[in-house]
């Protein structure tokens, strides 16, 4: 059997791509803000609606772009169940993230833990929709608002989710979507930050492109974060595909929750039971409790992948026990965090991924 990954990027027809290229080649405009780069904006800013956007060369950048822009400084409250992007981006702008334990009900932040963390260097809060589970977005504004601090969601994972009809977009001062090729909808490499004050858009667009507003004028030192015309045009094939895409992975999840549905000690999240909540099935993560499943995740996790089914353990370890990190903040108490990265396991979904592959791996599991 050929091995199975946790994902597979999704490929756009090849005559669609094609048309695109053929465009790139009759223009010999590659780069910095082209005609498809700025298409791309622009289809995606009508999708998201109502809020500025701006596309990055990656989600990563994106974010400290965020950073940046909203003149963040201090200390930044974060989550450590997530990707080392997510710390990296703060760290890497010289800001101290402070670490929140995160919810049981859904592994995003724990609302409730927020506010103790609040001192007078505190600037922002970055929370993260973690798998496409939104966070509770409601407590998380009102206490921005209470102690004025600005509010990024990491929302890496959510394009395409949506509370009460509209995108989590419509959430806090910006949010950072990666549109990577591991993602459900990507442009090889991609991010956009979306945010609701329009004036952003100048200094966003001059941070990424060495802070140059005009041939002559440049008043911000600035970095190179721009998306070139072939991501866009990745991003403009896939975005036609994306409702069919979600689509397909919905269907793989309900498979996947069929067979899991009363295996004792195996966990899985239904977002979606929320009516408020369109969920966008990007991961399909469960939660191994070896006391009860008689099984480690470390066992489970090796035990597939000795059969050539690869999952991963998103988010292990926890991002305060990474050697760069450790030293400062590696006894911060999070208990459901540190209990969450021991138990989690992603397991493969990907479009063309077929329903007797996930009965196989179901069947792997609960044997
Ligand atoms: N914030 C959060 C919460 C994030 O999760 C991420 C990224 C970011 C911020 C930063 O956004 P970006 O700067 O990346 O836009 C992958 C992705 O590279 C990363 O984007 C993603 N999160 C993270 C959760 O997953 P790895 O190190 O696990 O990737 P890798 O290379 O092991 O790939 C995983 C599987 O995907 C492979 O086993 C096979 C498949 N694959 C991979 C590639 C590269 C493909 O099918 N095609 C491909 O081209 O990080």
């Amino acid at each position: 059997m050929e091995p199975i990954y946790v994902t597979r990027s999704y490929l756009p027809k090849r005559s669609d791509f094609d048309r695109y290229l053929d465009r790139i080649w009759d223009s010999h405009w590659l780069t910095n803000q082209g005609q498809l780069h700025q298409e791309f904006a622009a289809t995606l800013a009508d999708l998201l609606g109502n809020c500025g956007v701006t596309l990055m060369t990656n989600g990563h950048l994106a974010l400290e772009h965020a950073l940046m822009a909203l003149g963040i400084s201090g200390e930044v409250i974060t989550t450590p169940f997530t990707f080392a992007s997510t710390t990296h981006s703060i760290t890497l702008q010289h800001i101290k993230p402070v670490f929140c334990d995160i919810s049981e009900k859904d592994l995003t932040m724990d609302a409730d833990a927020i506010e103790p963390l609040i001192t007078e260097r505190t600037t922002a809060i970055m929370p993260v929709h973690v798998y496409g589970h939104v966070c509770d977005t409601d407590r998380i504004s009102s206490i921005a608002r209470k102690h004025s601090l600005k509010v990024i969601y990491d929302a890496a994972h959510a394009f395409g989710v949506k509370k009460d009809g509209q995108s989590v977009a419509q959430f806090g001062d910006m949010s950072m979507f990666s549109f990577h090729a591991t993602k459900l909808f990507h442009s090889i490499e991609g991010g956009l930050l979306a945010y609701k004050d329009e004036k952003l858009k100048k200094t966003l667009d001059a941070l990424k492109n060495f802070g140059i507003e005009d041939e002559e004028t440049i008043n911000l030192v600035g970095r190179n974060a721009k998306m070139n015309e072939f991501q866009a045009a990745m991003g403009l094939c896939n975005l036609s595909d994306l409702y069919e895409i979600i689509r397909e992975r919905r269907e793989i999840v309900m498979r996947y929750r069929e067979n899991l549905a009363g295996v004792n000690g195996i966990r899985y999240f239904e977002p979606e039971a929320n009516p408020d909540i369109e969920y966008n099935y990007a991961y399909m993560p469960i939660l191994v409790d070896e006391a009860v499943f008689g099984r480690s995740r470390n066992q489970v996790y090796d035990n597939m992948k000795s059969r050539g089914i690869h999952t991963r353990k998103y988010f292990y370890p926890l991002i305060t026990d990474f050697g760069c990190y450790r030293e400062e903040y590696g006894d911060v108490s999070l208990p459901v965090a540190r209990r969450s990265a021991q138990q989690v396991l992603c397991l493969p979904i990907y479009n063309g991924l077929g329903m007797e592959t996930v009965d196989l791996i179901c069947n792997l599991l609960k044997n």
